[in-house]
């Protein structure tokens, strides 16, 4: 009986070590072994993204491929600004929702492309200038990150602002026209409409350290020393047949400054050198812990923008080229990123001294003023006891007009306006906050908000 017992007991042992290694084995077999791109850069901490075309949703070897492979979309023309905002103040975001849908039903993630860019305007904005076009294009920012709020990884909110060329300063353009803080401002409106996107500046011909990279550098580095809200650079990283040799220190100088960097736009010429400079850009981002992922612009060469460069990963067919192998290798060989996950600052400072009201709660603002209107952050602080509802009053100067806002109900645009919370944004823990924004013409001068629960 006894040893009945124990061989029993040694059988069950020994299938559960066998059950054990075998499982160990799966799991090793599949942390080394990914076999596809979105797999493989996943078991490394990163995404493996395409840019898509709602147009090519009706294509199944087109569909088979992206949701096989890729665990990130963006869209490649559908989030721009004649996209989304045909007509002055009308938007239309149903193609981004489309693509966001898709993205979300299948857990990948969204790259938004791109709030404000010299091209792709629409006929309205590119006859508008100075204030107007100030005003319009921090609006379009703040509507268009408020619609996708909560949805986007990372958002392009400027995109090729600065000049090819070896002078290493902006390009001329009409949003540059209105003032040389166009691009911080939109950071601003762009950190206020959806708090938890990273906020990424993508441009290209930065693949290496050259004049225009220097540049972008030296804007990343004066906005971090100033607090002006900046998570990520994106380089796009259109390629020919070489790659420059200072690609990957390129990555790592902007990620020493404190953001994260991300391979934007990645497609290569087909040529002697395809799959090596592939698998060269794949290894480069693995290398930089800062590097948090990569997308391909497009899916099969007959997608591309290139035409006949055959510039992609797959070919027209859908079949696997030699690139693909190449990225593929190098994803599964790379270095994962490390588990401390990378912070950056995510508020501005109030400006104002906290006004105490009544009912438990205080107010805080913070603005970002420029020539002809202003964005404006409240910061609603439950006191010592947690509050279910708040009412913000908040007096405008004359000639200031709410043009817009977030996360709040208002009365009335000019003079003294009451503003409400949401559904969503009533309830705070004692000491805990929320916050709302909006956006106005005029200037802000001094704003005291003043709190009470409701
Ligand atoms: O691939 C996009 C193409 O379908 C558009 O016609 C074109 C319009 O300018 O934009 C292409 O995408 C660009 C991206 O938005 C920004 N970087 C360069 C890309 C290739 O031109």
């Amino acid at each position: 009986m006894r040893s009945t017992k124990r061989l029993r007991a040694g059988l069950i042992l020994a299938a559960a070590g066998a059950i054990a290694a075998t499982f160990a084995m799966i799991l090793s077999s599949s942390a080394t072994a990914g076999t596809t791109l979105g797999g493989s850069a996943a078991e490394k901490g990163r995404y493996f993204g395409a840019a898509v075309g709602t147009y090519k949703f009706g294509d199944n070897t087109y569909m088979t491929v992206l949701n096989r492979e890729f665990n990130s979309l963006v869209p490649e023309n559908e989030m721009k600004w004649d996209a989304t905002e045909p007509q002055q103040g009308r938007f239309n975001f149903s193609a981004g929702d489309r693509i966001v849908s898709h993205a979300r039903s299948r857990g990948m993630s969204v790259r938004g492309h791109t709030l404000l860019w010299h091209a792709q305007q629409p006929g309205w904005a590119q006859g508008l200038s100075g204030g107007d076009l100030r005003n319009a294009a921090i609006n379009h920012v703040t509507q268009t990150a408020a619609h996708f709020r909560g949805q986007i990884y990372a958002w392009d909110v400027v995109n090729e602002a600065f000049a090819d060329g070896g002078s290493g300063g902006r390009r001329d353009s009409n949003l540059q026209r209105t003032g040389n803080d166009w691009i911080e401002a939109a950071f601003r409106a762009a950190r206020n409409a959806d708090p938890g996107a990273k906020l990424c500046y993508n441009d290209y011909n930065t693949d290496g350290i050259n004049a225009k990279s220097t540049g972008i550098y030296n804007m990343v580095r004066d906005f971090k020393s100033r607090g002006v809200p900046i998570d990520c650079v994106g380089l796009q990283s259109h390629l020919g047949t070489g790659i420059d040799s200072s690609y990957q220190a390129n990555l790592q100088r902007f990620a020493d400054l404190g953001v994260d960097v991300q391979i934007t736009e990645l497609d290569v010429m087909q040529g002697g050198n395809q799959a090596n400079i592939y698998a060269t850009v794949a290894r480069s981002c693995l290398a930089v812990s800062r590097c948090t992922g990569i997308t391909v612009w497009g899916v099969r060469d007959c997608d591309s923008w290139r035409g006949s460069d055959n510039a992609l990963l797959f070919d027209c067919a859908g079949n696997k080229k030699p690139a693909y192998d190449a990225v593929l290798r190098e994803l599964n060989q790379g270095n994962p990123i490390p588990t401390t996950p990378n912070t950056s600052p995510r508020t501005t400072p109030p400006t104002t001294p906290p006004t105490i009201g009544p009912g438990g709660c205080t107010a805080t603002v913070s603005v970002n003023q420029w020539n002809g209107g202003f964005v404006a952050n409240v910061r609603v602080t439950a006191g010592s006891s947690a509050i279910n509802g708040w009412r913000v009053t908040l007096a405008l100067p004359s000639g200031a007009t709410v043009t817009g806002a977030w996360s709040a109900n208002r009365s009335g645009n000019t003079g003294t306006v009451q503003w409400t919370n949401v559904d969503y944004n009533g309830r705070a823990a004692a000491g805990q906050s929320t916050e709302f924004g909006f956006q106005a013409t005029g200037t802000a001068g001094v704003l005291n908000p003043f709190c009470a629960a409701s």
